[in-house]
C-alpha cells in the first residue's frame, strides 16, 4: 500500500469509528456490532503501526493506554471548578428561589431552570483547543487539579476531537466521570477472581480507575462520562441557555444525561426531584441528588458567584445512603441451615432516611479482611430494600481500646460445635434441627411467601407454637386447629380461623414451591424449579442418585450431595409423608428435555423483566427464566438479548427500544414459555 492510499484509508477508518462512537454514546443507537467495530479498530491500528508518520493524538487508537506515569502533574484551572450549594429539603429549595428573586427581582417568572440528575462520580474538566482534546484535569481543590489526560483519553465516551466543522479556539467541557452499576459489578467480579480487594461502590471504583498511574488499567475499567457545564470558552461558544449549550456539546460528541429537563418554578423543581427519586433504583448508575440551574445564561451572569459556588445553581441531595457510626457490639445470628452471620449492633444513625441500629457483617472472613473491630467508627450503607451492611472501618478514628472480633467455636444458641466447610467462608452450627434457632428459621422458611405462602404465621407466633410443643416440624402446622390457636394469649377466634384457612389454602401448591419449602441446603427457588422441570415428580427426585441429579443444569456435586443427604434422613422422610398425608398436592409437571437443554429459546440469553405481569409474579417469571437457562439481570444494556415488558413498563422498556433490543409482551413471553413445557 502506498503512503497516500494508507493516509486516505486511515482517515476513512477514523471517521467511521468516530461516527460509530457517536451513534453508541450519544444517540444510544449502535450502528454496528462490537465485532465489526473491533475489526475496523484493528485495521486502523495495523495501518498506523505500518505508517507511524500518520499517527495523530486524536486518533481513536490513542485511547488505549501508554506506559505508566510516575505521578500526576498539577494543573491550574483557568476558570476555577466551583462546588454547588446543597439543599436537603423543599424549604431549602424555596429559599434558593427566594434568594434569586431578591437578587434579580426582574427575572421572568416562573423562573426557568434546567434540572438533571447529580451523578455520583468525580468531576473532570476537558480542554479542547481547536476541537482537539489537549488536557483533562480532575477538580482537585477547585483551583488546582491533577492532569489525567492519558487516562481520560481511554474513556470512549469522551471525544478526542469535537465533531464540528469550525471548532472554537478553546472550550473546556466539564462533567462527571462515573461507572455504571453493570461495569462496577463486572469489575468487582474480576477483582475477586484475581484475589484482589473489591471496590466499595461505583464512585470509589471510578475515582480509583481514573487516578491510575497506568492508563492501561483505566482503559480496562469501562468508565462513562456526562457533560454538565463548562470552564474557559472562547467568545461565541455559549448560546442563550444552559440547555441549548448542553445540546451543542452533545452535537459535538460529548454525551449529556438524557434525563436533563427544563422545569418551571419551585413546583417544577420539586416535581422533578420526586420523579428522579422514584427512578433512582432503576438507573444503571448511582446518583446522589439532582441539580437545578437557572437556564438563562444572561441571568446566570447577573446572579454571579459566592466564593465557593454559583448563586444560580443548587444541588438537591437525596437522603444519604451511607453514614458513619460507632460499632457497639457484634452478635451472631443462626440461620436456617446453621450459617452463623455476625450482625453489627450500632449506635443508631439515619441512613437514606431510615434509622439503622444493626447491619450485617456478612461473615467472619469479611470482618478479618476489612479489619473491623468493636469500638470502631464504621461506614454503614443502605441500598434500596437490602439489609444495611457495614462497608468498613474508618481507621483514622480507631480508638486505642478497639477490640478484635473473635469467631465463635460453639453455636451461641445450642452450644453445638461450629464447623467450617473447606473452601467456604461461612461458619455453621453443627446442631441441625436440634438447634432451636435452626428449627425456628426452618419453620419460618417453610411458611414464607416464596415457599408455602402461609400468611399470618409470623416469627413470633411460630416461636410460641414451638414453645407450646405444638409444632416441631412443618407437618405439625397442618395438625393445628382454630380452637387450639384461639387459646393463645392475644389471639382472637377470627384470627385463629384466618390462620387455619391460610394453612388449608397452602395445601394447593406447586412442586417447585414444595421443594423450596423443604429447605434443602443450597436449593433455592431456581434449583427447585429446575429439579421439578427435570424430574417431574417428587418421587423421582427423592429416588435420584447424585449422578442423576448432576445431569440437571447448574446442579453440581455439592448441591447433588445435599439433596441426596436430605432425602436419606428418616426424619425428613417422615415429615414429607406427614405433609402429603395432610393433603398437600400440586398439578403434575411433564418433564421436558427441552426445558433444561441449551436448545431452549431462553437458554444462555440475558433477559430483563420490567413492568407488571398478570399471570405470574416477577419472582416466578425470574425463576422460570433461570430454570430455562436465562441470565436475568436488572438493567438494560447492549448485552441484553430480550426485554420482557409487562404493564406500565417504564425506563427499561424505553432503553430497550432505543437500543433496538427485542421486546416480548406478556402474551409472547407465555407463548415462548409454553413452547418449553409441552
Ligand atoms: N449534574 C451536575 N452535577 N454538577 C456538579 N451538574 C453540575 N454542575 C456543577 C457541578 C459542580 O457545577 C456547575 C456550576 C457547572
Amino acid at each position: 500500500m502506498t503512503p497516500e492510499t494508507a493516509a486516505r484509508r486511515i482517515e476513512e477508518l477514523r471517521s467511521l469509528i468516530r461516527r460509530y462512537d457517536y451513534a453508541y454514546y450519544i444517540l444510544a443507537e449502535p450502528e454496528v456490532s462490537d465485532a465489526e467495530y473491533d475489526a475496523l479498530f484493528r485495521e486502523l491500528q495495523a495501518l498506523e503501526a505500518q505508517f507511524p508518520q500518520f499517527i495523530t493524538p486524536d486518533s481513536p487508537t490513542q485511547r488505549v493506554g501508554g506506559a505508566p506515569a510516575e505521578g500526576f502533574n498539577k494543573v491550574r484551572h483557568s476558570v476555577p471548578m466551583l462546588s454547588l450549594d446543597n439543599a436537603f429539603t423543599d424549604e431549602e429549595v424555596a429559599e434558593f428561589e427566594q434568594r434569586i428573586l431578591a437578587l434579580a427581582p426582574d427575572i421572568p417568572q416562573p423562573i426557568e431552570y434546567s434540572a438533571e440528575p447529580k451523578m455520583d462520580g468525580l468531576a473532570i474538566s476537558l480542554r479542547y483547543e481547536k476541537g482537539i482534546l489537549v488536557q483533562a484535569a480532575t477538580r482537585g481543590d477547585g483551583e488546582v487539579g491533577e492532569d489525567v489526560t492519558r487516562n481520560a483519553m481511554t474513556i470512549r465516551a469522551i471525544p478526542l476531537r469535537l465533531l464540528c466543522d469550525t471548532p472554537p479556539q478553546v472550550v473546556e467541557i466539564r462533567g462527571e466521570v462515573f461507572m455504571t452499576r453493570q461495569a462496577f459489578e463486572q469489575l468487582n467480579a474480576r477483582q475477586l477472581e484475581k484475589g484482589e480487594k473489591p471496590f466499595a461502590n461505583p464512585r470509589n471504583a471510578a475515582a480509583g480507575s481514573l487516578r491510575q498511574l497506568d492508563p492501561r488499567i483505566t482503559a480496562e475499567r469501562q468508565l462513562s462520562f456526562y457533560a454538565y457545564g463548562w470552564g474557559e470558552v472562547s467568545p461565541g461558544v455559549l448560546v442563550e441557555t444552559h440547555i441549548e449549550t448542553m445540546a451543542l456539546f452533545r452535537q459535538w460528541g460529548a454525551p449529556v444525561n438524557p434525563l436533563m429537563e427544563r422545569v418551571l418554578g419551585l413546583k417544577g423543581m420539586t416535581d422533578y426531584f420526586q420523579r428522579m427519586l422514584a427512578r433512582r433504583p432503576d438507573l444503571d448508575y448511582d446518583i446522589d441528588g439532582v441539580v437545578y440551574k437557572v437556564n438563562s445564561i444572561a441571568w446566570q451572569e447577573k446572579l454571579g458567584y459566592t466564593a465557593r459556588a454559583p448563586r444560580w445553581a443548587l444541588a438537591r441531595k437525596f437522603p444519604a445512603q451511607e453514614a458513619w457510626t460507632k460499632l457497639l457490639d457484634v452478635i451472631v445470628q443462626v440461620g436456617r441451615t446453621g450459617a452463623l452471620t455476625p450482625v453489627a449492633k450500632l449506635a443508631p444513625v439515619r441512613v437514606g432516611g431510615v434509622n439503622v441500629s444493626s447491619a450485617t457483617l456478612h461473615n467472619f472472613e469479611e470482618i478479618k479482611r476489612k479489619d473491623i473491630r468493636i469500638g470502631d467508627t464504621v461506614i454503614v450503607r443502605r441500598a434500596g430494600d437490602v439489609i444495611p451492611e457495614v462497608v468498613g472501618p474508618v481507621l483514622s478514628r480507631r480508638p486505642a481500646d478497639a477490640k478484635e472480633i473473635i469467631p465463635p467455636k460453639k453455636c451461641p444458641v445450642c452450644g453445638a460445635d461450629v464447623i467450617q466447610e473447606p473452601g467456604k467462608a461461612v461458619l455453621r452450627c453443627s446442631g441441625g434441627l436440634y438447634c432451636p434457632a435452626q428449627r425456628q428459621r426452618a419453620l419460618e422458611h417453610f411458611v414464607s411467601r416464596k415457599a408455602m405462602d402461609i400468611r399470618g404465621l409470623g416469627p413470633k407466633l411460630i416461636a410460641k407454637l414451638v414453645e407450646k410443643g405444638w409444632v416441631e416440624h412443618p407437618d405439625d402446622f397442618y395438625r393445628l386447629s382454630a380452637d387450639q390457636l384461639a387459646t393463645l394469649e392475644g389471639m382472637g377466634t377470627k384470627s385463629a380461623h384466618n390462620i387455619i384457612n391460610a394453612i388449608e389454602a397452602s395445601k394447593n401448591t406447586t412442586l417447585p414451591r414444595f421443594l423450596y419449602a423443604l429447605g434443602i441446603p443450597e436449593v433455592g427457588e431456581v434449583t427447585a424449579e429446575q429439579l421439578a422441570q427435570h424430574f417431574g415428580t417428587l418421587e423421582a427426585i427423592m429416588q435420584a442418585d447424585e449422578a442423576a441429579l448432576e445431569a440437571v443444569e447448574d446442579i453440581g456435586p455439592v448441591v447433588a450431595h445435599n439433596i441426596v443427604t436430605f432425602f436419606r434422613q428418616p426424619v425428613n422422610q417422615k415429615v414429607i409423608q406427614g405433609l402429603l398425608q395432610a393433603g398437600i398436592h400440586w398439578d403434575d409437571i411433564h418433564p421436558s428435555k427441552d426445558a433444561t437443554s441449551s436448545a431452549s429459546f431462553f437458554a444462555g440469553k440475558t433477559v430483563v423483566l420490567t413492568g407488571t405481569l398478570h399471570t405470574m409474579t416477577r419472582d416466578e417469571a425470574k425463576a422460570r427464566l433461570k430454570a430455562l437457562g436465562a441470565h436475568v439481570t436488572n438493567s438494560v444494556s447492549r448485552k441484553t438479548d430480550f426485554v420482557i415488558a409487562g404493564e406500565k413498563a417504564g425506563s427499561k422498556l424505553a432503553k430497550a427500544q432505543q437500543l433496538g433490543i427485542p421486546v416480548l409482551n406478556e402474551q409472547q413471553f407465555l407463548e415462548k414459555l409454553g413452547g418449553q413445557t409441552p
